[in-house]
């Protein structure tokens, strides 16, 4: 079998559930540490994006898309359910936090502290304010979500938790999310469980420079 490579930053959250699922299943992998639109990832992914994928002429971009390909190609155990409820569920989750939750808590809310182009690099009020009463709601889901098994689909640790982990380690640092996670007992605790998981303590990145430690 060719070398696989998973290539993009590690601190990018869509890289890291990739990474944490290889851990999951066994598979052997390389980080080839790159940004976004450098030529690394300009080379595998359509939209020069992270994270990419490079399995011999397998070329792929889109974190979904790499995580079918490795479930599919590698022997080992499945972050997806083999009942179709449950994983149509994962897919219902993996998508929620996709297209709602990383929108406005990280590429919004956590962009004013860790990209914040201001002149002096101090915290961007204009991105964080008008995030902060779209993140209220968001949590309080996410906190009914995993408060019955811990878990957002089931009884067992899937992809939906592999995307969900990333963002809600990221807004544990800065003080809004950080107080918002500490209101919701069962999320904040279905956090500390994750992040003493194996394959998420293994995987976990360094933190970003503006992002301050709780
Ligand atoms: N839908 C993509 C999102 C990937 C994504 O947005 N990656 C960010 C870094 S975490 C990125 O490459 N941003 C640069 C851009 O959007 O141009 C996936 O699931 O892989």
């Amino acid at each position: 079998m060719p070398e696989l490579q998973i290539i993009g930053s590690p601190v990018g959250n869509f890289v890291w559930a990739c990474r944490i699922m290889c851990t999951e299943k066994g598979v052997t992998y390389d980080l080839v540490p790159a940004l976004a639109h450098s030529p690394e990832s300009d080379a595998v992914h359509p939209l020069g994006k992270i994270p990419g994928l490079r399995h011999g002429d397998v070329t792929l971009g889109e974190s979904r898309a790499i995580c079918r390909y490795i479930d599919t190609v590698f022997p080992g155990p499945s972050l997806m359910p083999s009942d179709p409820v449950a994983a149509a569920q994962t897919e219902q989750w993996m998508s929620i936090v996709c297209t709602a939750i990383d929108p406005v808590m990280l590429r919004q809310y956590f962009r004013g502290y860790v990209f914040p182009g201001t002149p002096d690099g101090s915290p961007n009020r204009a991105f964080i304010e008008p995030a902060l009463p779209l993140m209220e709601p968001q949590f309080a889901l996410l906190d009914r979500a995993v408060a019955k098994t811990g878990h957002l689909v089931g009884e067992s640790f899937t992809l939906a938790d592999a995307y969900l982990t990333p963002i809600l380690y990221y807004m544990s640092k800065p003080p809004e999310s950080s107080a918002m996670l500490g209101k919701c007992t069962a999320l904040a605790a279905y956090l500390d469980r994750q992040l003493a998981r194996p394959s998420v303590r293994d995987t976990t990145p360094p933190a970003f420079p503006g992002a301050r430690r709780t």
